[in-house]
């Protein structure tokens, strides 16, 4: 399978001249400003990383290497005409930058089918923390525990020149990726499930196997495991699971401790654990009002009730977005065409109507409309994965496609250790009075 390593190569290796050519001839130019309201919010807006696989636009949502998510569902191949593109292709894209034909998909499923196998040690970590820990907590830690498998972090000790990093990184990344879905469905069943493991099936496709593995095994289930596994994959490189993955990866740890690290940032709740929290939320609200199937007045009045808390509406806002996020529309539409009449998914689209105007009227919040995660869990409870503890993990599980693609590509272009500069309030203070 050699040879989507040597398209990738191909295809970008001309990127480590243009990336040295600017640092040599433009490195002491200004490239942008930037604002006190930029630094003190969070580095908002600011331009401080290279990342290929995506781009996020704050009015369209994301686009992988230039494609947008209709696009993508409309053009990278698919098991069968009526089903949702295979996440392989996705990968691909974002790894080479050209849509793949459906060949490349399928070697590349084989691929990852032939490098799925978990050490020993990596379940046994997982066994030895409580049931009770957290799957992200378990979930992290097995990656983690995995480093022992890094050929990158071999190679580093063994002294080889900086100009094959990339080569042994690409190694660990498409092993890593490989063998998270094993992971996480051993996770899964272990938790909820007393144990009874379910053996992978090498003919399927990544997600296939994963839906398969948790022992979800219906087509319908598997539709929407591809369908999820493709638009959580990538959110350009700002986000925190992304960004802390890439500045780990800087210091030239391996890739099983920096995509640990960038797992730790999406459990927190402002990140991937707000798909969790979103369901978490909607059950409490059922529980305080006494139904399963509340009125819009209702439901007004509990979000309402929620943000006089002092808490966040879970599912809604984003730091850069400022529209509906278009991995939500994805999903709407999948619950419109498959599913009718799903009391869960009823109050969601309810939610829909309902939060926008209420946070648009509070003031401060910039985006008032839905992300990626107020519809994600209602269309996994509807199809029996009931476990919202678990959610995280399948995003994580998505998420290590894009993060980890972006990680061969540092390494290939040569990117140094990241290190931006900190100082007291009160710098930053007398610089504000200064101006
Ligand atoms: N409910 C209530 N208040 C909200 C809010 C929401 N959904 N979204 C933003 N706000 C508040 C912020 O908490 C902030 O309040 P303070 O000034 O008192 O601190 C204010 O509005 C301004 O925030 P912002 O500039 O609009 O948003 P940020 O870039 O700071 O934060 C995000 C973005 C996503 C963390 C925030 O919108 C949020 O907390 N949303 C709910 C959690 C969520 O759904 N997270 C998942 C995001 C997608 C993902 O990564 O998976």
């Amino acid at each position: 399978m050699e040879y989507i390593k040597n398209r990738f190569y191909e295809k970008t290796n001309k990127c480590i001249s243009e990336y040295q050519k600017l640092r040599k001839e433009h490195g002491d130019k200004v490239l942008t400003e930037i604002t006190f309201g930029q630094v003190l919010t969070g580095m908002k807006g600011i331009p401080a990383l290279i990342t290929d696989t995506s781009k996020l636009d704050a009015n369209e949502g994301i686009r992988f290497r230039g494609f947008s998510i209709p696009e993508i569902r409309k053009r990278l191949p698919r098991l069968n005409p009526e089903g949702e593109p295979l996440p392989e292709g996705l990968f691909y894209l974002m790894l080479i930058g050209e849509i793949p034909e459906e060949e490349d998909v399928i070697n590349l499923s084989k691929d990852w089918a032939t490098r799925a196998h978990v050490p020993q040690h990596v379940f046994d970590v997982i066994d030895a923390l409580p049931k009770t820990s957290k799957p992200m907590t378990q979930f992290s830690a097995a990656i983690v525990s995995m480093a022992t498998e890094s050929v990158f972090q071999k190679a580093y000790r063994s002294g080889i020149h900086k100009k094959y990093y990339w080569d042994f990184m690409y190694d660990d990344v498409m092993n890593l990726i490989a063998r998270l879905p094993r992971i996480a469905a051993y996770i899964y069943r272990r938790c909820y499930f007393k144990d009874k493991h379910i053996e992978p099936d090498p003919r399927l496709d990544w997600a296939g196997n994963l839906a398969h593995m948790m022992g979800h095994d219906s087509d319908e289930v598997k539709r929407l495991m591809r369908l999820y596994m493709v638009i959580h994959a990538d959110h350009e490189g700002g986000n925190v699971s992304a960004h802390t993955t890439h500045l780990v990866g800087s210091a030239l740890s391996n890739p099983y401790y920096a995509l640990g690290a960038g797992m730790l940032g999406l459990a927190g709740p402002l990140h991937g654990y707000a798909n969790q929290d979103v369901i978490n939320w909607i059950f409490e609200m059922l529980e305080d009002l006494n139904t399963e199937e509340p009125t819009k007045e209702q439901i007004e009045g509990y979000v309402q009730r929620t943000l006089h808390s002092g808490r966040v509406v879970p599912g809604y806002g984003h730091a850069v977005l400022r529209v509906t996020d278009p991995r939500f529309t994805a999903q709407k539409e999948f619950a419109d065409k498959y599913i009718k009449n799903d009391k869960l998914v009823n109050i969601v689209n309810t939610l829909y109507e309902v939060v926008p105007p209420i946070l648009g009227s509070v003031g401060k919040i910039s985006n008032p409309w839905p992300n990626v995660d107020a519809y994600s869990g209602s269309l996994l409870y509807h199809y029996g994965i009931k476990e919202h503890a678990f959610y995280t993990v399948l995003f994580g599980v998505s998420r290590a496609m894009g993060v980890l693609a972006s990680l061969i590509m540092d390494r290939l272009y040569g990117l140094p250790i990241e290190r931006p500069s900190s100082y007291p309030l009160d710098w930053f203070k007398e610089q504000a009075e200064n101006l």
